[in-house]
């Protein structure tokens, strides 16, 4: 599907309609189909045999003519029956949101997780339309749900079996990653560096904070890709943010968007989770964006789906160079075009992260002093005084890297 029709049902009021024919243009865009033309119609409920009531069919049927369009997108969730008649009527496929956002996902996936995430996602999706559209088949064809026995519903069984069992493969695969993924998080979890998820709705700027984060820490790390696209992320990736003498681990992640498919949150659950991990949660908004609170609504609803919603919040309102005044907003502002803000984000973050500083004595010996040498960038370390049990030293930095040290500390008497 290239050139398609956008087709919708308008259940609710005309505003919030708007808005999400908007979206499900850009998610049309992110798939690579250019859009003709679009029909919709304001109506109580979608019609359960043609999703369109009266002529409206007839309409998308001469639109999809005089356009030459070689597909329709349907804005509504449509169950089988319709999206069929539809389908049939029209001489072309018909693809509902939730079909679209599972090939925007599908065509994005490249780590071997996405790409069997992916795959669950589309099954389950597929499954229940599938059984019903072999029995339906079948009652069509022999007249009557009286008859609906024997080679169909036997055909469907079989499937409905290879899909189920195709579904429990990959879901096992997914899990034996994910085991291995959580070995990795725990030698990150004994790093003792405080764990920051960037959260929020597709496209708002999230990966290229992060790309804007590494620069000014002026470290080596991997930028990550980013693209004026919605789902331009799909895999979480971690790098680690230094800045001045602290560090933390950032995690970038995949976006929300409105009424995302159950498939997906049920098959990206490690995926999206990765948040869940956090000890804060950077939420990005696009500031340039007129919709931005009911973004806001949606990226809060999410987190709470995939149990990260007692994480406490930062909120950062990217892309300010887009707009006039930024000061009815409340939160911290930045600009990744204009590399403005990055510096006080950083500082916020930490702030965040390691409130307080502390100070410690301590007695290390001498075999552990790599422990030293390998914090002099995040602790402050001085006077040094030789014993002849180890070193005595004294540490102030964050609370979060001290612990590491708390089995060496000498209190003030033992030291004189
Ligand atoms: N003008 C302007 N554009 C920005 C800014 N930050 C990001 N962008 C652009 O916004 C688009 C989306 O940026 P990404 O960083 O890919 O957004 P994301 O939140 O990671 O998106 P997903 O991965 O799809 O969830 C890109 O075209 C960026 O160049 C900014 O501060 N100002
Ligand atoms: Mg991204």
């Amino acid at each position: 599907m290239r050139n398609i029709v956008l087709a919708g049902i308008n259940l609710a009021d005309e505003h919030e309609f708007e808005q999400n024919m908007q979206e499900c243009r850009e998610l049309c865009r992110a798939c690579g189909m250019e859009i003709k033309a679009e029909v919709t119609q304001q109506a109580r409920t979608i019609d359960p045999a043609t999703a369109f009531r009266s002529g409206k069919l007839e309409e998308l049927q001469r639109t999809i003519e005089a356009v030459q369009a070689d597909g329709i997108v349907f804005y509504n969730r449509l169950p089988l029956a319709p999206t069929a008649a539809v389908s049939e009527a029209c001489g072309v496929p018909v693809m509902d949101r939730t079909a679209l956002i599972l090939e925007i996902f599908s065509r994005r996936a490249r780590s071997r997780q996405a790409k069997l995430q992916v795959e669950a996602a589309r099954l389950e999706y597929a499954l229940p339309r599938l059984i019903h559209s072999e029995e339906e088949e079948e009652t069509h064809q022999r007249g009557g749900a009286y008859q609906n026995r024997g080679g169909g519903e036997m055909r469907a069984a079989i499937l409905k079996k290879r899909y189920q069992g195709r579904i429990a493969d990959l879901k096992k695969q997914l899990k034996d990653l994910d085991g291995h993924q959580e070995e990795q998080k725990l030698s990150r979890s004994k790093s003792h560096l405080g764990k920051v998820a960037l959260v929020g709705y597709t496209n708002a700027g999230k990966s290229s904070l992060m790309n804007a984060m590494i620069q000014l820490g002026g470290r080596t790390e991997k930028t990550v890709g980013t693209e004026d696209m919605l789902f331009a992320t799909l895999d979480t990736s971690i790098r680690n943010i230094t800045w001045k003498s602290r560090a933390f681990l950032l995690y970038d992640t995949v976006g929300f968007v409105s009424d995302l498919p159950h498939e997906l949150i049920d098959a990206f659950h490690s995926t999206l989770s990765a948040a869940a991990d956090a000890d804060l949660l950077v939420e990005v908004i696009d500031a340039s964006d007129e919709h931005w609170q009911d973004k806001a609504a949606v990226t809060e609803a999410t987190l709470k789906q995939i149990h990260a919603d007692k994480i406490p919040v930062l909120r950062v309102f990217n892309k300010v160079d887009k707009i006039s005044s930024d000061e009815h907003l409340e939160g911290m502002k930045t600009s990744c075009l204009l590399n403005q803000g990055i510096e006080q984000l950083i500082v916020e973050i930490e702030n965040r992260l390691y409130p307080s500083e502390v100070t410690m004595s301590c007695l290390i010996p001498y075999d552990k002093m790599a422990l030293v040498s390998a914090s002099r960038d995040v602790l402050k370390v001085s006077a040094e005084q030789m014993d002849e049990q180890g070193t005595l030293i004294t540490l102030s930095g964050p609370k979060l890297y001290m612990n590491p040290f708390k089995q060496y500390e000498v209190s003030e008497k033992e030291k004189n």
